[in-house]
């Protein structure tokens, strides 16, 4: 694999020495299934903490994502995308050797009651997620979609910076690329554009659909059902726009957190999200006109 970066800035890791650190693979160190294969958490001899992620045996289409998340994953550093420490490929084993996220993904923050987040940590944590977007789209040699962003693809580190994870799907544009059109629509109802999710049509802006549905979902704590159940579509946005309309309904948002001194940054959100799940991809913003909008202190634009 051509990564362009010398193969000392890797952890290449030899099987053993990933068994030993995860305990041979044992089901108290795993962390979940994703995508491809379970996912363990494993510490290396130095002590430096790792997620592995070992690639199933059976699944084809896993090993196209496998090698699709390395050759993508690989060229890229920011503070807000998990950082690819290594990967083994040996005999039949398949693995990717990640920075370990002890926070977990923030599905958990936006949809647990019993963790909720306070408002700073919140458009901290949408001020990263946007700021990763926009590096993947704004490569100087590459475009890159990631397709499936999502909650549970946005990993916390020890002090809640989010970081975007889970690249088997992301699919890089050279120069002159700025759409494409699959026969295959991999990614997740919910978070799928119209134009993906029904003619298989992606670009940097249904990214930018599914990181709208991301910010409705973590200002207004509800999970989006569109496209999941016909009977609720449009109920995160029908929801956003309540609250957004009715200064009243912010209350509902979360009682208990003092709404006063958030309200311009929360409208201002809601705001963000509901220019992002526009249905023509022409009419949603570029995400740089996002970090801008979220980084700034200004009132709501009208
Ligand atoms: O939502 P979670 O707790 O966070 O469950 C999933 C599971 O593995 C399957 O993807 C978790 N996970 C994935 N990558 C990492 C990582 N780098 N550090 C910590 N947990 C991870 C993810």
């Amino acid at each position: 694999i051509d990564n362009g970066k010398e193969e000392s800035e890797f952890l290449l890791l030899d099987f053993t020495i990933i068994a030993q650190a995860t305990g041979n693979f044992s089901d108290d160190n795993m962390l979940g299934e994703g995508g491809f294969g379970p996912v363990y958490k494993g510490i290396l001899k130095g002590g430096q903490e790792i997620a592995v992620k070992r690639l199933s045996k059976e699944s084809a289409q896993g090993l196209d994502e496998f090698k699709n998340e390395i050759t993508c994953i690989a060229k890229l550093q920011h503070r807000n995308l998990v950082k690819l420490l290594g990967y083994c490929i040996q005999a039949e084993e398949r693995m990717l050797i990640y920075e370990y996220m002890p926070n977990k993904s923030l599905d958990h923050f936006i949809f647990d009651q019993s963790m909720p987040l306070d408002w700073p940590k919140r458009f901290h944590i949408l001020n990263g997620i946007a700021r990763g977007i926009l590096y993947l789209h704004q490569d100087s040699r590459l475009r890159i979609v990631h397709r499936d962003l999502k909650a549970s693809n946005i990993l916390l580190d020890h002090d809640l910076n989010p970081k975007i994870s889970d690249f088997g799907m992301a699919r890089c544009f050279d120069g002159n690329e700025f759409e494409a059109k699959t026969r295959r629509v991999v990614g997740t109802y919910g978070y799928m554009s119209p134009e993906y999710a029904i003619d298989g049509i992606f670009s940097i802006k249904s990214d930018v659909f599914s990181f709208g549905v991301l910010v409705l979902e973590i200002v207004s704590g509800k999970k989006n059902m569109r496209f999941q159940h016909p009977d609720h579509h449009h109920n995160l946005l029908g929801h956003a726009w309540r609250l957004y309309k009715t200064g009243e309904s912010l209350k509902l948002i979360d009682s208990s957190i003092n709404l006063l001194n958030n309200t311009s940054q929360i409208l201002r959100s809601i705001h963000i999200g509901l220019l992002c799940v526009q249905h023509f991809p022409e009419d949603r913003p570029s995400m740089s006109a996002m970090v801008v909008m979220l980084s700034s202190d200004s009132e709501l634009p009208q």
